[in-house]
């Protein structure tokens, strides 16, 4: 907690901040403040402290999941605990983008030929999108041209999404145990237009598990977006040999 003692509150953070010279930490410190300044939602510190970890020859992989993941699970802790309320997580979530801007292009760099499509979205009445914007990231790195439509999509969306690019994989996001079930409805509507076959339907996000992916009848649920690329490459080259 600050101490508000005579300083006006700004002159706090601006000292808070300014003391830091994040390039003088070591690497187990500096990925500590990092999850210190996602806490505040501090965007430019978390840039430069990712670049940083970069310059030291981290990884890309071990920044996002030590440093930013790691920062947004204590981040979800204590907005789970009414610590933290949604404007003080928005900027949480901004710090994270800002970080993984850095690392997107890192990530999605393999030279691994293109491998399939993917038609990617965050379901209707749901607008996080940090997971979905890795998944899509790791995708794009194991080879996969990924079209990501985005937050709050209702089934029509998906299913526009789904003819106007022919990919070969849906994926979609859920964050929320009240939004989670649409994923369902996108399937049935899959189904009742006779297009369920034609496409590998993976589903993920922190509420789910692999039972709720076989009880909406999604090919396969994934843990995280390792797991996302892993399954996405697995099931499609499996449907080729298939075919
Ligand atoms: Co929200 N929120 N939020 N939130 N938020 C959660 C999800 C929550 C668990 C927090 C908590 O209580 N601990 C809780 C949900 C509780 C529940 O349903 N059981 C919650 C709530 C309640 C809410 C609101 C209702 C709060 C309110 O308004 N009172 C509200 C809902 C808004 C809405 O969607 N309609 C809300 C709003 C927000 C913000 C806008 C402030 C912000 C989102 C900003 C953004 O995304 N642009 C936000 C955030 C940031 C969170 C937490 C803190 C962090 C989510 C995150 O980005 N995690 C979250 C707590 C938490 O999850 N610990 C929380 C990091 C990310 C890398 O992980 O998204 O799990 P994750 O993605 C992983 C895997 O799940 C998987 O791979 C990803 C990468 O490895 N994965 C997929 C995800 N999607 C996939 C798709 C795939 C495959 C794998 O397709 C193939």
């Amino acid at each position: 907690m600050a101490d508000a003692t005579n300083d006006a509150p700004d002159d706090h953070l601006d000292d808070d901040v300014d003391d830091i010279d994040l390039s003088s930490l070591d690497d187990d410190d500096l990925v500590e403040q990092m999850h210190d300044d996602l806490y505040d939602g501090l965007a430019d510190e978390i840039a430069e402290a990712t670049q940083l970890l970069l310059d030291r020859g981290w990884d890309p992989q071990d920044v996002l999941s030590k440093a930013l993941v790691e920062g947004m699970r204590i981040v979800g802790i204590d907005f789970r605990d009414g610590i933290l309320f949604v404007p003080e997580v928005l900027l949480s979530a901004n710090a994270m983008k800002a970080g993984m801007k850095l690392l997107r292009p890192l990530l999605a760099e393999t030279g691994a030929e293109q491998i399939g499509k993917v038609v990617i979205g965050t379901v209707k009445g749901d607008i996080h999108d940090i997971g979905k914007n890795l998944v899509g990231m790791m995708l794009e790195g194991a080879g996969f041209e990924v079209i990501d439509i985005g937050i709050n999509n209702d089934a029509d969306a998906y299913l526009a999404a789904l003819e106007e690019h022919r990919p070969d994989i849906l994926g979609m996001s859920a964050l929320l145990t009240t939004t989670m079930p649409y994923m369902k409805v996108v399937i049935e509507e899959l189904g009742k237009r006779g297009l369920r076959d034609d496409y590998i339907v993976l589903v993920g996000g922190a509420p789910l598990n692999e039972e709720f992916g076989s009880a909406v009848g999604a090919d396969a649920y994934c843990r995280d977006a390792a797991v996302a690329a892993e399954t996405a490459e697995a099931l499609v080259l499996a449907r080729r040999a298939a075919a």
